[in-house]
Parts: C-alpha cells; structure tokens; sequence
C-alpha cells in the first residue's frame, strides 16, 4: 500500500488534570484524568491528538497504559513503515491491529489536525458542516445524596444547559430521575446512561423510567448484549441508545438494523476516530435515527474537535460537549469552551481549532517522548 503523502507523530505525551469535582458512574469514581496526547508534524506544521482511553479499563478495554504501549510497540512502527501518512490512510495502514480504537484514534486525529492547520481549512469546513453554534449537554454522575444532585442540576440549570444527563446505576435511578424531572420541570430534555450496569432481569425495571418522558436510556445493558438491548427497546416507550456496544460502522448498522439501538452516541476515539465518527453519523442520516456526539472528559483539544464533528447536520441531539469549566479548573487550550444560552460555538480556525496553552501543557506534563 502507497499511502498519500501526509505527516509524521513527532511525540507521545502524558499529562495529569485534576478534575473540579469527582465524577461517578456506574463503573468508577474519578477525580483526576491521566491523559495521552500525541503530537504530529506536517511541513512544520503541528497538529495534536489526544487518546480518550481513561486511567483504567472499566469503560472500555483500553486505558492508558496500555494505549501508551500499543502505540509505541505496534502502531507507530506501521505509520513509520510508511513514511509519511494522510489521515485518510490511518485506519486502513493500522487494519492490521485488532481493537485498540482509542490508541488508533489519538494517531488520526494529530495527522488531520496537522494537514487541516497546513491547508488552513477548519475541522467544521472539511467535514461539510455549516451550523455555528450547537446546543451543549450535560453529563452528571451519581452523587452521594439527592440533595447533593439536586444542587448540581440546579447549578447546570442556571448555567443554561440545554439537556441534563443523568448517570444511574441499580439503586441510584427511579428516585434521583423523579426528583430531577420534578425539580426541572417536563420540558427540560432529560436522559440517563447506565453504562452498562443492568441485566435482561431488569428490563421491566428499565421500563418504569417510561414515567419521566426521557429522550432516551443509554447503554443500560452490557455491549454485548444486543438482543437485550433490542428486547428493552421492543418494550419500553424511552428510546434505547448505545454508546459501548458501538465500536464500527458494522455495528452500528447491525445494531440499529436488529432493532437494539433507536438512537446513536457517537464517540470518535471509540469508533477509532473522527473519520470513521463521520460514517457513523452518515448512516444515522442514511437509516432516519437520531445522532449525539458523546464526551469522554476530553480537555480543549478533544472537545474543540467533538465540536466541529457535531456542528453536522445528522447530529439531531445535543451532545456532551458541556464548558470546559464543568470539568477542568485549568484547560490546556487558549480560551476554553464556554456555554451560552445552552450553545458553544463550532470552532472557525484552522484544523480542529484549539490553540494549545504550551505553559501549562508543560506544567501538567508527566512525562514526554519525542519520536524523531
Ligand atoms: O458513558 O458517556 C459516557 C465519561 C467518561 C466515560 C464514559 C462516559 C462519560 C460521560 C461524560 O458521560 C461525558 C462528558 O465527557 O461530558
Ligand atoms: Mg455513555
């Protein structure tokens, strides 16, 4: 395979970001994010990834040790084996490497952010996307006690976010969703995610949330399990969403053709990066199902990104792009997203769109490899 002429991954990167408050799901708490960066070069260009892989492997299977040495032992090798790369090469020249989408993902997104920046074309542009601003989701994890939710959705609230997403979990879901439904009121849109945590034993649990007018319930079964997942979605009146069980375009189509997934989360470093995210919300246009782009705690350089992906049309629900500020008391970008009226707006410059503070990327650093 000749792959087109494109840039090359100059450098890997760790950093530390404390979080502003803990984060609860159903598979962990966490308060700080270790966090792999990559760095790439085009004509003197640069352009950077970063790896959405959390600390440990209990989202999904990666984590970020593990995409660290990937990265360095099998993935970078190919890349090198080519020479220079095109993003639009990445996926194929890395077909070889089963799994490891995150990893994968992190490469792509530096060498288009790299080729974007030297054409001095913006994510946004390049994808076709012609809306400015979006309307900014929320994310919030399980809290100790009711009253410690209710404040947080109160703030969200007032901050002007134009959904609330509820993390649950088996014994934290039926009481905090009434209690937010009260406290909003029956227009607000209001979701719930699960990560994963039920079983086919619950699906008629599941189904009195059909009480709380949600948009949707998201991944309340394991990934795997589609026909669960098509067997809820056949009885309850909340639409079924996936987000860990939809790892390729293959599954996304499978998911959605079996009658398992009535609305799609959309993760770029899941489904092995923005390019194919891209398919992905183009098949969602393709079949009529209703689209969200999903977060995964990115810093500025990830949600920039995540941003430009959701300013595409298919993209029908707001996503979890929420203000930097929800998550990071610092960010690593110059000027942080920010929300208005429930919007963000789509980033206009060149390549993704972040500028990277390099002090403070210095500071928060642990440890840095330069590849040439
Ligand atoms: O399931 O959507 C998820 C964060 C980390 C891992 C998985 C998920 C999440 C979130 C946070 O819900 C969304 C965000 O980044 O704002
Ligand atoms: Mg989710």
């Amino acid at each position: 395979m000749t792959a087109a002429a494109g840039g090359r991954i100059v450098e890997l990167r760790e950093i530390s970001l404390p979080l502003v408050a803990p984060f609860r799901t159903s598979f962990g708490v966490q308060t700080s994010r270790r966090i792999l960066l990559a760095r790439a070069e085009l004509d003197g260009v640069q352009g950077w990834g970063e790896c959405v892989a959390g600390d440990e492997p209990t989202y999904s299977a990666e984590f970020v040790d593990g995409a660290a040495l990937v990265i360095r032992a099998e993935l970078l090798p190919r890349l090198s084996a080519q020479g220079a790369v095109a993003a639009g090469s990445v996926s194929d020249v890395l077909a070889g490497v089963k799994g490891h989408a995150m990893a994968k993902a992190a490469l792509e997104m530096a060498l288009l952010d790299a080729e974007l920046r030297a054409t001095g074309r913006s994510f946004a542009a390049h994808l076709g996307a012609t809306r400015t601003r979006i309307p900014s989701g929320v994310s919030v994890g399980i809290h100790p006690t009711l009253d410690d939710l209710l404040g947080a959705v109160s703030r969200y609230v007032a901050e002007g976010y134009a959904r609330i997403k509820l993390k649950i979990e088996p014994g934290w879901d039926l009481e905090p969703v009434a209690a937010v439904r009260a406290l909003i009121g029956p227009d607000l849109p209001l979701q719930v995610d699960a990560n994963t945590a039920y079983t086919r034993d619950d699906i008629d649990h599941l189904c009195r949330l059909d009480a709380f007018d949600l948009l949707l319930v998201e991944q309340p079964l394991p990934e795997d399990d589609l026909l669960g997942h098509a067997q809820l979605a056949a009885r309850s009146a909340t639409p079924v969403c996936l987000d860990e069980t939809i790892v390729s375009v293959t599954s996304a189509a499978d998911a959605i053709e079996l009658g398992a997934c009535e609305v799609v989360n959309i993760k770029p470093g899941r489904v092995g990066g923005y390019l194919t995210a891209r398919r992905i919300h183009d098949l969602c246009v393709d079949r009529g199902v209703p689209a969200w782009c999903g977060g995964m705690l990115e810093t500025g350089i990830g949600r920039a990104a995540n941003a430009g992906l959701a300013a595409l049309d298919g993209f029908t629900l707001p996503g979890d792009i929420s203000a930097s500020a929800r998550f990071w008391e610092r960010d690593i970008v110059v000027g942080p997203i920010t929300v208005t009226d429930g919007q963000i707006a789509v980033p206009t410059g060149p390549g993704f769109g972040f500028e990277v503070d390099l002090d403070v990327l210095d500071e928060v650093t642990t440890w840095v490899e330069r590849l040439t």
